[in-house]
C-alpha cells in the first residue's frame, strides 16, 4: 500500500519534473514550438512537482521503516540474482533520498553542495525511473500474486495485525495531509492562509508579489535617467521610457511561477513583445534574446522561442497591479510571458534582439 502511494507521488513528480526541464532547457528543434498555453500550465505542473515531492517525504520514510528489518536478513547474499536485486534496491533508495533532499533544499534556495543542482537533479530522476522499473520487474511475481489473491478475496492478514495496519496507514495519510496543507498555499492561493511551512508566502513582497532576487542582490541599484530599451533586428531602434508608455498598452493577468514551487498571479500592463519585434522588421518566426541591466548572474540573458515571442500575452511589462514596477520587480521594464518558468521572466530589461 505504501509502495503504491509512494509510486504515484514519484510518478507525478517525475512527469512534472520532465515538463519543467523541457520548458526551461528546450533542445533547439523544440524551442520555437513550446506551447505558450495554457497560460497557467507551468504554474500548475510546477506546483504539483513540489507538492508531490514534499508528499513523498513522509511516504518514503514510512516505506523504509516498513522494510528496514530486511536490511539484516541472513545470509546477506543468497545468490547472484539476490545480490543484484539488493544492489538495485540500494541504488533506488539512495537516488530517491538524494532527489527528495536536494529538491527540498532547493525550495529554500540552499545549496550546501559542490555540484550544480539542475543537471544532477535531472539525471538522478532517470536513475530512479530505471531502478524503479527494475524493482517492479524483480517483484513482478509477488505483485501479480497479491492482486490475484485480492480478486479472489483471500488476502488476509493475521486478525490481530489489522488495527496496527490501519493505525499506520492513518498516521501516514495524516502526515502527508499535514505537510501538503501547510505548504501548498505557496502556489495554490485559496489555501494561502494555511501556508505556514513553505519558504515563500504569496502575499509577502512589494506590490503583493514575492521577490526572489532583489534589485540590490542583482546589483541594479539605480537605473540611469538615460535608460532606453534597445530593439535589435533588421531595422534596429530604441525607445525611452516615455516613448514606451506612449505605445499601445495591454493588460494581462499572468502568474509568476518559480521553479522552487511558489507562484502568484498578477495584473501586468505593458507593450506586446511581438509589436516591438515587428517594428524592428522581424518576422513571426523570430526568436528573441533578452538582456538585463544586471551585470552578471545566470539570468542576465534569456532566449525566448517564437511561440512565446508572438503570443499576444507576452509583454514588456511596465506596470504591476496598476502601479509602476517596483525596483525589485524589474523597474523600468520586465518580461512577462504565459506558461513559462519564473526564471525566464527577466527583470530590468535593457535589450531585445530578434533572432
Ligand atoms: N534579471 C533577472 N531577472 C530575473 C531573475 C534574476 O535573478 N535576474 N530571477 C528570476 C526568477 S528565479 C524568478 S522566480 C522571477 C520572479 O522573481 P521575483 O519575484 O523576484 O521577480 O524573476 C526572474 N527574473
Ligand atoms: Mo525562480
Amino acid at each position: 500500500m505504501l509502495g503504491r502511494w509512494l509510486g504515484a507521488a514519484v510518478l507525478v513528480c517525475f512527469v512534472t519534473g520532465v515538463i519543467s526541464h523541457y520548458l526551461q532547457h528546450p533542445p533547439g528543434w523544440l524551442a520555437d514550438d513550446l506551447p505558450s498555453r495554457p497560460a497557467w500550465g507551468y504554474r500548475f505542473t510546477q506546483g504539483l512537482h513540489v507538492a508531490s515531492g514534499i508528499a513523498a517525504i513522509p511516504l518514503v520514510l514510512a516505506k523504509l521503516w516498513a522494510v528496514y528489518p530486511r536490511l539484516f536478513v541472513w545470509p546477506p547474499v543468497r545468490s547472484v540474482k539476490h545480490a543484484l536485486e539488493r544492489l538495485s534496491i540500494g541504488v533506488l533508495v539512495a537516488a530517491v533520498l538524494f532527489e527528495l533532499f536536494t529538491g527540498l533544499l532547493n525550495t529554500v534556495q540552499w545549496y550546501p553542495w559542490p555540484f550544480s543542482f539542475v543537471p544532477l537533479h535531472y539525471a538522478v530522476a532517470w536513475v530512479i525511473v530505471g531502478a524503479l522499473l527494475l524493482h517492479i520487474a524483480v517483484k513482478w511475481e509477488d505483485i501479480r500474486a497479491h492482486w490475484g489473491k485480492r480478486s479472489s478475496g483471500t488476502l488476509s492478514l493475521p486478525a490481530q495485525d489489522t488495527p496496527d495496519r490501519r493505525s499506520l496507514l492513518l498516521a501516514v495519510a495524516a502526515s502527508v495531509g499535514a505537510v501538503t496543507v501547510t505548504t501548498v498555499g505557496q502556489s495554490f492561493t485559496p489555501l494561502r492562509r494555511l501556508d505556514l511551512l513553505a519558504p515563500r508566502h504569496p502575499d509577502h513582497g512589494p506590490q503583493g508579489l514575492p521577490v526572489n532576487k532583489t534589485a540590490a542582490a542583482a546589483g541594479v541599484t539605480s537605473v540611469p535617467e538615460s535608460w532606453r530599451l534597445y530593439i535589435e533586428g533588421p531595422r534596429p531602434y530604441s525607445l525611452s521610457l516615455a516613448e514606451l508608455r506612449g505605445l499601445p498598452q495591454y493588460e494581462v493577468e499572468l502568474p509568476i511561477a518559480c521553479v522552487e514551487g511558489w507562484s502568484k498571479s498578477a495584473r501586468w500592463t505593458g507593450v506586446r513583445v511581438r509589436d516591438l519585434l515587428e517594428r524592428a522588421g522581424a518576422g513571426p518566426g523570430a526568436r528573441v534574446r533578452v538582456e538585463s541591466l544586471q551585470r552578471g548572474g545566470a539570468y542576465r540573458v534569456m532566449e525566448m522561442g517564437a511561440s512565446y515571442a508572438r503570443d499576444p500575452l507576452t509583454l514588456v511589462a511596465l506596470r504591476l497591479n496598476g502601479e509602476v514596477l517596483a525596483p525589485d520587480h524589474g523597474y523600468p521594464a520586465r518580461i512577462i510571458a504565459p506558461n513559462r518558468p519564473g526564471v525566464w521572466q527577466t527583470k530590468w530589461v535593457a535589450k531585445l534582439e530578434a533572432l
